[in-house]
């Protein structure tokens, strides 16, 4: 132990004292313990792309604090740490530095395992995962051939960006204003054969289940309702002139089925396929729209374009004739690929209609009068009551929707459908720094999966990576095989798991990260669900989505009891300077390991938790730093000057009221901190607390250098101060006050030292703050103590000068006490 009789602090020797202590002592190995209420708390595992950034040290502080609060309060904590191994920037990196992506990949995780050592984080290290690893994804494969033979996973066509120069498959990163990033030749969009997991069949589940997640931000849970997409509404069939195929729409508003003016399909849709073949014109513009990508937040703001194919739909009602357009804004993936257009009551087929000249019906009306419909101006978009719609006239929205529901269906023309925006998960990737999915296509037998006995499908590692294409696809000694079923040459499965895949399930791994007979255990089932998971907003909908997914497929596999993953999710802020995110190609980053350096990690740790609540951004400020460097070198000082010997029991009674407030501070203090750790979760008011105890202490120090200044109640109430001080610090800079803990003259480690109880009798004042009111309005505010006589609460009330204004020249009726509430003044 060292003597930190210095009054300097110094903080790489305090870092490493407690450092060495934790390590040697295996201080946050988590065991189970059935008898004890557990705490699994954790932070988004990073990847391992070189160094730490502010935003990770930020996230795994939250953790942290949260971990070790926790602890202090009796719970049996998890918190464990690992590595999202895979992915493109591996690839990248070995292009650039002609190192193997596992290479690259170890010596990262080495480095910023380092790093995290550096911050004292309250990691349980034999825990540790790295999802490149053949143990870890071996079990990933194995589930995936579960899934397979449950009929849960599928293969399918699907378009991928091919990048006709370079001959290989890019990524959407990669793709750069419609270029391959390397090639700079135009993307194509292409169809290959990938795999596919049916989210779709557990997409009602998903969406129920988002009402028990009440620890989960509002925002997050409207992001995946959103996501997912569910709506009622009809299918129903148009047919067409001269075509035996009928044109499947689906539309939530049948109501506006009578305003229907033209029907538009996607330029993949085989009537515009069909179209293309005798129209130049038209075969032009489908080859145009099929370059361009566009991300569905943006098809509401782009250009809506398209063209007459000359097919005419016949209306289901009506049986009148109605053009068919092919329109850019039409997705091939979602439902059937065409819709009905009302450009009367949509807003989008409003301004195509305009842009090419199409007939604008109106079918609805107003509900009420107040509410204005203008349709030279816009489309008339709220649900109101039917016209022009011959016997479906005066219908509200929920009568049209069952009547002409009703009327379809009779026709055999359409039906009510749920549906929802959610679809199926692509797992597929062509590229090579993944996961190998675990099966071989036998050219007699199909896809079949690698029988548990011969997974893990091992991943070469050693590979030159000298081109952009994935190097296991051109190794025929590592996709050359025999089939499972007939014995036949076959060959397997090039392509890799999308590394969304590891990322589902890696909380659950680490209950079991030791297994080598299965996925998960027991264990599992005594830590989960996580209680408190934290993780930056742009997982908000799909990692998130994902690994709730996986958890209910793991639970219907037997693996585990619960129904969701994460009870308490935390979506943090973004580190900013000077107003914008902290970014490499901004130029405006802070590295931590430079700050550790100068500053010491208790002080980085200190200001990230300070300057900010954790859920909004955080300004960097080097002024910041300064300052809270100066507060941990002052109360370094304070502590150490500190005598801590002959420590009395403080007699109550007897105190001072100086020392009444003293105590009253630290009591309070005491319960604010445990309330802004656990409850509110707002770390930075928790450390103002406390800083203004500090203040208090001093200011106590400061009045009471008397002679007798070495009275042992007023040292005793001082120890009692800085004890807690210390205590409800060491979440936030817990190497400091481990060394320093020991100097206030404990042996047992402060980790160990269980959050204390405030002790109610410091809690109670002599004076209290009573509210005066006249005739029920706030007119002023009364300090008394707290025995003060009815009597003379009345007296004090009718003399405050602000209530005289109130009272002049009125009578007094009554005057009504609430005993250390209110008095309240009753006039006339
Ligand atoms: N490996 C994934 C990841 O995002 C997480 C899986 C669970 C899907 C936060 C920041 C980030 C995330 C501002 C940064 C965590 C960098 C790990 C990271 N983070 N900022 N890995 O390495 O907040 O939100 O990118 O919660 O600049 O740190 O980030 S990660
Ligand atoms: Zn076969």
């Amino acid at each position: 132990m060292s003597t930190p009789s210095e009054s300097q602090y110094q903080p790489q020797q305090v870092e490493a004292e407690a450092q060495q202590y934790w390590d040697s002592n295996e201080s946050f190995k988590a065991v189970e313990d059935s008898n004890k209420d557990k705490f699994y708390c954790l932070a988004m595992f990073p990847y391992p792309s070189g160094h730490l950034h502010m935003g990770h040290v930020r996230n795994y502080l939250i953790g942290d604090v949260i971990s070790r609060f926790q602890r202090m309060q009796g719970k049996n904590v998890l918190q464990p740490m690992g590595w999202d191994a895979f992915g493109l920037p591996a690839e990248n990196a070995a292009m650039q530095r002609k190192t193997a992506p596992a290479t690259w990949t170890w010596s990262n995780i080495d480095y910023m395992r380092a790093q995290l050592k550096q911050l004292g984080y309250a990691y349980d290290w034999s825990r540790e995962l790295a999802t490149c690893h053949p143990d870890y994804y071996r079990w990933e494969q194995w589930f995936f051939t579960r899934l397979f033979e449950k009929g849960l996973v599928y293969k399918k066509e699907a378009e991928v960006n091919w990048d006709p120069v370079d001959q290989t498959v890019l990524a959407n990163e990669q793709v750069v204003d419609g270029r391959g990033w390397r090639s700079g030749a135009l993307v194509e969009r292409r169809k290959i054969p990938q795999w596919f997991i049916r989210i779709t069949a557990y997409a009602q589940e998903l969406l129920d289940d988002l009402d028990k997640l009440d620890g989960w931000p509002e925002e997050v849970r409207t992001m995946q309702a959103n996501w997912i997409g569910r709506s009622e509404g009809v299918e129903l069939s148009f047919a067409v002139e001269g075509s035996d195929e009928a044109l499947s729409v689906y539309t939530t508003r049948p109501d506006t089925l009578m305003g229907v003016t033209y029907v538009a399909v996607a330029p993949q849709h085989p009537l515009a396929t069909q179209a293309a073949a005798s129209s130049s014109a038209i075969a032009d513009f489908v080859e145009q729209q099929s370059h361009i990508k566009v991300a569905e937040a943006d098809m509401a703001t782009m250009e809506k374009l398209g063209m007459d194919t000359g097919f005419k739909a016949v209306h289901p009602v009506t049986g009148d004739t109605v053009p068919v357009y092919v329109a850019n804004f039409v997705l091939m993936a979602y439902g059937s690929g065409a819709v009905m257009a009302v450009p009367g009551h949509d807003q989008r087929d409003y301004e195509f209609a305009r842009k090419y000249g199409l007939d604008i019906r109106q079918v609805v009306k107003p509900a009420s009068d107040d509410v204005s419909c203008d349709l030279d101006e816009k489309a008339f978009t709220d649900k109101g009551i039917l016209i022009n719609s011959g016997e479906f006239d005066g219908l509200n929205f929920e009568q049209a929707f069952a009547r002409i529901e009703a009327w379809l269906r009779e026709r055999g023309k359409g039906e009510k459908k749920i549906n929802y925006r959610l679809r199926d998960w692509g797992v597929s990737r062509q590229r090579y720094w993944g996961a190998p999915i675990p099966i071989i296509n036998c050219s007699s037998c199909g896809a079949v999966p690698v029988p548990e006995n011969d997974l893990p499908v091992i991943l070469p590692e050693d590979v030159s990576f000298t081109d952009s294409g994935s190097p296991i696809k051109k190794m025929p000694e590592f996709y050359q095989t025999t089939c499972p079923t007939c014995g036949a040459d076959a060959e397997r499965e090039t392509d890799t798991f999308d590394t969304f895949m590891e990322s589902s399930w890696y909380y659950a791994r680490y209950t079991s990260h030791d297994l080598k007979t299965g996925m998960l255990d027991q264990r599992a089932d005594y830590w989960l669900p996580v209680d408190q998971y934290i993780g930056g907003i742009e997982h908000a909908i799909l990692h998130l989505l994902y690994a709730r997914f996986f958890h209910k497929l793991m639970r219907d596999e037997g693996l585990i009891g619960s129904d969701e993953p994460f009870k308490r999710l935390l979506t943090q802020g973004m580190v900013l300077k000077d107003g914008t995110k902290m970014s490499k190609s901004k130029g405006n980053t802070v590295e931590p390991a430079t700050l550790i350096e100068q500053y010491g990690a208790d002080t980085v740790r200190l200001f990230t938790m300070f300057a900010a609540p954790p859920n909004q951004s955080l300004e960097w400020s080097d002024s910041g730093v300064e300052g809270s460097a100066r507060f941990l070198r002052k109360l370094w000082r304070t502590m150490t000057a500190h005598d801590a010997s002959g420590i009395v029991g403080i007699d109550a009674p007897s105190l001072s009221a100086e020392q009444k407030q003293l105590r009253f501070k630290t009591h309070s203090t005491l319960q604010k901190v445990a309330d802004d750790f656990g409850r509110r979760q707002t770390f930075n008011t928790a450390i103002a607390a406390v800083m203004e105890l500090v203040n208090t202490i001093h200011k106590f120090q400061d009045d009471t250098a008397t002679p007798d200044a070495a009275n042992a109640q007023d040292r005793s109430i001082v120890h009692e101060a800085l004890e807690v001080v210390l205590l409800t610090l060491s979440p936030i800079v817990p190497h400091f006050c481990h060394v320093l803990w020991h100097h206030l003259g404990h042996q047992q480690a402060i980790i160990d030292h269980p959050w204390p109880a405030a002790d109610k009798g410091a809690l109670e004042q002599d004076q209290i703050q009573l509210v005066i009111q006249v005739n029920g309005k706030l007119r002023g505010k009364l300090d008394v103590a707290k025995d003060t006589e009815q009597k003379t609460l009345e007296a004090l009330a009718l003399a405050d000068l602000n209530v005289q204004k109130f009272t002049e020249g009125k009578t007094v009726r009554k005057i009504i006490v609430v005993p250390g509430k209110l008095v309240n003044i009753v006039v006339s």
